[in-house]
This record gives structure tokens, sequence and C-alpha cells, in this order.
């Protein structure tokens, strides 16, 4: 049985036309007029394939599909996020959501009975760049974080989530976490190197690497960039670079990664030492012992900076996910459905975030990747070719068909 690849590389180049803003940048941020746009035109998608669609009060979409024979049972679920990074590509989340949905319609419309109901969701911000934490709407969803907290969270340009669903019509009333599924299965495009450079088709992800995200604020003092000779100076910049490196050294020896990607100078003038930066730092690592000593390390050398450099650090850590193991049993059936298509296949590790990480908690859950070319992504040239998306897609069919109990 294989999905209409057509339809699911039209649908791709059409919801990566939603959330472009005047410069072409693809900025479908959560909970913004640009995801609304992505949103309506999925939840259409989902009703024209006659399922029924509900929202949670986190604002999750959900496209389902049962029967009255098979309703009382755990539905198989799918799905992905839609949301996007600043500049992003158009396959990261969207290629699950497609993919899933398009599954859903070949398996109804081939008259296909199965023992499970079928359900493919869109997560709310799962990118966590507006909104902390990241992958917000399953980890509400999973039960590890209330709603409440959720949708009264403070975006980057002080609107409230809560507020910002309503906006865009996606403040639902359905609990979240309203069902436990039996299975999540979850296609997603690596975001990595590895299989574009081995030559591998699909990816079947057995784990996924830990998360620490934190916002660290150094006060130091505004004075002359020309009068004040080196050994006065409180240089916060100074200061925010060399936690930079040190983390970089860290990581160098842990295995890990690190990344500062937003900083803010105060007062921000070329000839002023800054008094202020407010920057962030996400560490990660498969190994949990190593990514909480790295934290730790971390820890103690901003309070090592505070004296040496007499700057004053505070710290808050926004996300702390540990790295978390997926299900071997539906990885098997991955490399299962691969070989009999004749595709390569390997296990991985998923270096990103992901919202298959929060279901893990509620039920069995696997993710299948396809291959990032040149590994670039969170960039708009983030390309899977269109014969791994359709490989990728059908795969994803087999899988859903095996563990919904297909008759
Ligand atoms: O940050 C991540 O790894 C994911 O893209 N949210
Ligand atoms: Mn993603
Ligand atoms: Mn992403």
């Amino acid at each position: 049985m294989e999905n209409n690849g057509k339809q699911i590389l039209g649908r791709l180049a059409e919801l990566g036309r939603t959330g472009l803003d005047a410069e072409g940048r693809r900025m479908r941020l959560a909970a913004s007029d640009a995801d609304r746009e992505g949103r309506d035109l999925v939840a259409g998608w989902m009703r024209e394939a006659g399922l029924r669609v509900v929202v949670d009060r986190i604002g999750n979409i959900f496209g389902i599909w049962e029967t009255d024979e098979n309703k009382a049972e755990a539905p198989v679920m799918t799905g992905s996020h839609i949301d996007s990074v600043i500049d992003a590509g158009r396959y990261d989340g969207c290629l699950g959501v497609i993919s899933g949905l398009e599954a859903l319609k070949t398996m109804k419309e081939a008259g296909i009975r199965t023992k499970h109901p079928l359900i493919v969701g869109v997560f709310t911000n799962e990118e966590g760049v507006r909104y902390s934490p990241d992958m917000m709407g399953s980890l509400v969803y999973a039960g590890g974080m209330a709603v409440e907290d959720a949708l009264a969270s403070v975006g980057t340009d002080g609107t409230i989530m809560g507020d910002e669903l309503k906006r865009i019509g996606y403040a639902g009333s359905v609990r979240p976490g309203f069902v436990t599924p039996k299975a999540f299965v979850e296609l997603h495009i690596e975001q990595g190197p590895i299989m574009d450079a081995e030559g591998v088709s699909i990816g079947a992800v057995e784990n996924l690497q830990g998360i620490h995200w934190q916002r660290i604020t150094i006060e130091g003092a505004a004075n002359h960039a020309g009068t004040t000779p080196t050994r006065m100076r409180k240089d916060a910049g100074l200061a925010a670079a060399k936690v930079n490196v040190f983390a970089r050294e860290l990581v160098t020896k842990s295995g890990g990664v690190a990344t500062v990607g937003t900083i803010a100078f105060e007062p921000g003038a070329v000839n002023v030492i800054p008094s202020r930066v407010v920057f962030t730092l996400d560490l990660r690592n498969p190994d949990k012992a190593k990514l909480d000593s790295d934290d730790a390390a971390i820890g103690a050398y901003l309070k090592e900076l505070e004296k040496s450099d007499g700057v004053r650090i505070t710290s808050e850590h926004m996300t702390c996910f540990d790295p978390v193991p997926f299900d071997d049993g539906i990885c098997r059936i991955i490399e299962k459905s691969a070989q009999n298509r004749g595709l390569s296949v390997r296990r991985m590790v998923s270096g990103a975030g992901q919202d298959a990480q929060m279901l893990a908690r509620i039920c069995p859950t696997a993710m299948i990747f396809v291959p990032s070319v040149n590994g670039i992504s969170h960039n708009p040239r983030e390309l899977t070719h269109d014969e791994d998306v359709i490989n990728g897609a059908n795969v994803l069919l087999d899988v859903l068909k095996e563990l919904a109990e297909a008759e």
C-alpha cells in the first residue's frame, strides 16, 4: 500500500507558503497569525479527509478516525508540529503532520478496517521560540505541565499564550490528555548530517538526548569604552563570551553540544562597556549524568566569574528534559517495513527535542527519521529529497497499519 506522494509533496509546499514575512522568511511562531494560517489549512485537510477534528485547551489539534466498532479501543496516534523557528525550513514538523494525515486518508480510502482508532495530532509550540518551554503542547498533553501554567506563559514579545490562542481561535475546550494512545509514532526529518552522509533512507529512532535551557543575566557596569582601563572594567559582554567558550570546552569533553542562540546587550552602544547582558544557553547530551554534570559545572563557573570579573550573575532554567528511550518493539516494526520496501535503515538518536519525547511519558513511542541534505535544518535551506519524503511516509503508513491492527 502506498500513500499519494504527490499530495504529500504538494501539501508540504502549500503549508510551506504560510507564515512568510515581508522578507519571505518563514516564521510560523506559536499562536501567531502565521500559525493560525497553517492551522486553518491543516484542520481543513483533516475535515476533507472525513476526520473528526477536536482542539484541546492548549490548542493541540487532533484529527480522529474512529468507527463504531473500534472507538472503545485505545487509539494509535501520530503527528508532530507546524509551528516553526525564525527563518525556518518547510519540513521540520510539517512532514510528520502531513504524512500522518495522508496515512490515515490512504487507509480510510482503501476501506481498511482497524482494531484501533487512529489520530493525527498537531502539537502547540513545539519549538519554544516565542513561549517557553519547547514541546509545550505535547508536554501538557502528557501531564508534564499544568495547562493553566502553559496558558499563563509570557512570550518573548510580552504576550500571554492563552490570550493568543483565543485570538487566533484555537483555545479549545477538550482536556489535554483526553485519551491515552496505545502507541505514538512520529515521522520527522533528522535535522542532522548522519543519514545523508551514510546514504541511509530510514532512521528507526531509539532514543533522544537530554535538553537543558537556561537564561543567564550578567550585570556589570557601563563605562566609557576608551577611557576605562582594562583592570577597572566590569564588562558583562566579556563575561558572557567567557561562558560561551567555557560551555564549548565542556561539551567537547563530554560529547554533548552547547549553543548560545540569543543574546542582548544593554545599553547596546558601540562605545559603552555593556552593563547588562541576557543570553540563553542550550545544553544537550544523550547521557544524563554528563548533561547534569556539565550543567553543574556551568553553575560553578558562573560563581567564579562573578569574583574574577566583578559582575553579578543570575540564571534561571527554562527547561530540564532528561534523555528519553523510545520503544524497541516499534523500532523493530519500522526496520521491518523499511526492509520490506528495500530501504536501508539504521537506529538513530534524536539530537533535537521532539513531541514524541513527551508522548513517551504516557505510551510506547518511537520515531521515523528521513535524511536532511547536508544535515541542514532550522534554516530555509533545509531540504529532504522527494523520494525520501515519500519513503518515510510509506514506512509510517506500514507502522500505523500494524500498530492499529488492520484487518
Ligand atoms: O529545540 C529543538 O530541538 C526542537 O527543534 N524544538
Ligand atoms: Mn521539529
Ligand atoms: Mn525544530
